[in-house]
């Protein structure tokens, strides 16, 4: 099965120049290490140049001859190379590396090297990343670092393995046959992860079973954390804030109660004994039913530094969620996060880091970024991202993500004036912190192509891409993927990536333009649902999102509405609140306006919204016969597959581009301007569909 082999596909090299550049210039390959990480990075260079070359290099023990490619830790470079790489090692990090063409004792030499053993593996995929893309090796200098230091997955899984909002099957994690049984599958996750850099797992849901703290599971996670800890995978869980009481007997859960503070030190040491290098707890505390430390009239960072304390003697961290919007207070969800968090600045302990979705209320298509990105400068925060398509279509919609983070990771929150973008935030260069980090909301299940769409493989590797380095255009991202998962050839590379990039906009188009939001079918979060308004909690309804009446549409975030752009920069927040100078793309997020109201084109709101879910379903359609060319490029299963999710998705575009305009057209009073394609159905058929098989119901 090709899908099942991700991004690491190691094609025979089609270009024969190349492939004698890289013949001549890898005749052998000395290991200079003899961890278990070391192996790890023989048998992947192994492996990859003799499937690339169709021969396999000469494995030696020592160094002896030329053109051979040499690798190790800075520890067991002999006294020749310490020097050559004296000054490059003084420019990396620990999880750095150096890939370079030497001259050793008048013998040209490849050679990779780091400061440890996993960051030599790091430089081993990046140089084998360099051949899956056919760049050349002739001359080679690489010095290169991850800017963030916690690059983590977050899987939503639960003990009965199945997963929240996971389109992609079951949970990884066999707990029933761990910890004995070690299926293959986990290996190959973490070699996945570390090929693109991921250093951190989290295991289980951030709506926690207390269960995954007790020693049964506890060795099983064991299990887990020694199979991927020689790929530098650290594993973490999410504390379930009230697992005193419920595995531990006691009565609270109280923070600043001694005895709850010292079950969670004792703990901590029980983990600790079995995975020294556990690497913490992700937290959601009092948020959507979760219990947290304000069921006892304390506050998060009572809850979270208590957690702290509880693992700073071993060196772990506590990832606090800011995800809250609570109950009582439904006036703007997009406030509540802010309005709780900003507060608490400077007010964690130093092994606590904030974790924050991108946009203030949750993974749509596209959100403004989050007003507390550069509003806490003295507290760490790190950006969660959602893999998973929870709001954009499952793993049925071929989106890919890299735009989506890029967007937001270039945002400008001009909280220490122009150029403070969100990137600054989380690699900490903006306000300096000693944690960092970006976590990604898993898509990766147990189906056979381990993320159900095989476009969907492109979102877990670019995730991982920008996770080391938040600068990386989305664009060389997809050329990378596409390359190591398919083809180099540029005549289907150049259509494909296109498609690719223009993904992410086309959903956009035919689920929200302009800046709506939220108006999925509530529950699954499948589907068009603009009209759904029965809902217990006002702010679980799409209408109170999108607010259509006889007068227009969109949320008035602005000075005469909910005043949330004053949670921004006073810069930036003068542009989202003027609506000469707000950007259309996020026009109906901040405000609400007339369907006369006229838009930069000329057009007036009714009629640029109609146009823009029909692009939406134009895009799509375009990316139909962009895939219809790609036939000779790709085998048969994959081009199979892709054609059917296609298929579906223009069905879907329409069906959004349909339910949606019947819908607002209730209140617009309009018709549908010319170039939009009317629907052959009601909205009162699309109001009575229901998806009793769609997960997350
Ligand atoms: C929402 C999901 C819900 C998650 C929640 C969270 O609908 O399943 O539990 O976010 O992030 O997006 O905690």
């Amino acid at each position: 099965q090709k899908d099942y082999k991700l991004w690491l596909q190691y094609h025979k090299i089609q270009n024969a120049a190349i492939a004698s550049e890289y013949k001549s210039n890898l005749q052998g390959i000395v290991s200079l290490g003899s961890s278990a990480t070391s192996k790890i990075s023989l048998t992947e260079l192994e492996t990859g140049i003799s499937d690339m070359l169709g021969n396999k290099p000469e494995v030696k023990s020592v160094i002896n001859g030329e053109n051979n490619l040499i690798f190790g830790a800075q520890t067991n470079l002999n006294s020749d190379l310490q020097k050559i790489f004296q000054s490059d090692f003084t420019q990396i990090n620990n999880e750095g590396f150096i890939i370079k063409s030497v001259l050793l004792k008048n013998k040209k030499q490849i050679v990779i090297t780091g400061k440890n053993d996993v960051a030599v593996l790091y430089g081993v995929y990046s140089f084998l990343r360099l051949m899956q893309t056919n760049k050349s090796i002739k001359s080679i200098n690489i010095v290169d670092a991850p800017k963030t230091n916690i690059r983590i997955l977050n899987h939503w899984d639960n003990l009965d393995r199945t997963v929240e909002r996971g389109y992609a099957g079951f949970s990884l994690w066999n707990w029933q046959k761990l910890p004995d049984f070690i299926d293959q599958r986990y290996i190959d996750y973490a070699r996945a992860n570390a090929s693109i850099g991921i250093n951190g797992t989290v295991l289980t849901n951030v709506n926690a079973n207390a269960l995954i703290l007790t020693p049964q599971y506890l060795e099983k996670v064991t299990a887990l954390a020694n199979v991927f800890r020689p790929y530098g995978i650290k594993v973490y869980l999410t504390a379930r804030f009230s697992a005193p009481i419920e595995i531990g007997g006691l009565k609270t859960a109280d923070p600043k109660d001694t005895e709850v503070a010292n079950w969670w030190k004792e703990k901590a040491k029980e983990i600790y004994k079995s995975i020294p290098d556990f690497g913490g707890f992700l937290v959601k505390a009092n948020s959507e039913g979760q219990p947290g430390p304000q069921n006892y009239g304390r506050d998060h960072v009572d809850g979270a530094n208590m957690l702290a304390d509880a693992v700073a003697p071993f060196g772990g961290v506590i990832m606090w969620r800011a995800f809250v919007y609570s109950e009582h207070d439904a006036n703007d969800r997009a406030k509540q996060a802010y309005a709780e968090f900003q507060p608490y600045d400077g007010k964690f302990r130093d092994n606590v880091i904030v974790q924050v979705k991108n946009g203030a209320i949750d993974f749509q298509p596209r959100e403004p970024f989050h007003p507390l990105f550069g509003a806490m400068p003295k507290t760490p925060l790190m950006m969660e991202f959602q893999i998973t398509q929870e709001y954009l279509g499952f793993s049925t919609h071929l989106v890919f993500l890299p735009k989506l983070f890029q967007e937001v990771l270039e945002s400008e929150t001009y909280q220490k004036g122009k150029g403070s973008t969100i990137a600054k935030v989380i690699d900490g260069s903006l306000n300096p912190h000693k944690l960092t980090g970006i976590a990604g909301v898993s898509n990766i299940g147990n189906d056979l192509n381990w993320t159900g769409h095989p476009f969907a493989q492109a979102n877990w590797y670019g995730f991982g891409r920008l996770a080391w380095n938040p600068y990386l255009d989305a664009e060389i991202i997809a050329d990378e993927w596409l390359r190591a998962t398919f083809s180099n050839d540029e005549n289907f590379i150049k259509p494909v990536k296109d498609m690719m990039l223009t993904s992410r906009e086309a959903v956009v188009n035919y689920m929200t333009p302009l800046g709506l939001h939220h108006i999925m079918d509530t529950g699954h979060h499948y589907g068009p649902g603009p009209w759904v308004s029965n809902l217990s909690r006002p702010e679980w309804n799409p209408t109170y999102y999108h607010k259509a009446d006889k007068n227009g549409i969109g949320f008035d975030r602005s000075k005469t509405g909910t005043n949330a752009t004053a949670q921004y920069a006073a810069e930036g927040e003068k542009i989202f609140d003027n609506l000469e100078t707000c950007p259309e793309k996020d026009l109906l997020w901040f405000h609400h306006v007339s369907w006369d109201y006229k838009l930069k084109s000329g057009q007036t709101l009714w009629n640029g919204m109609a146009l823009k879910y029909q692009e939406g379903v134009n895009q799509v359609k375009e990316m139909q016969n962009t895939w219809s060319k790609t036939k000779k490029y790709v085998d048969s299963e994959r081009y199979k597959e892709v054609e059917m999710l296609l298929a579906i998705q223009y069905k879907e575009a329409k069906w959004w581009r349909d339910a949606c305009l019947l819908y607002f057209q209730q209140y617009s009073g309009k018709e549908l301007p010319v170039g939009v394609e009317k629907s052959t159905q009601t909205l009162e058929y699309f109001k009575s569909l229901k998806f009793p098989f769609a997960p997350g119901n």
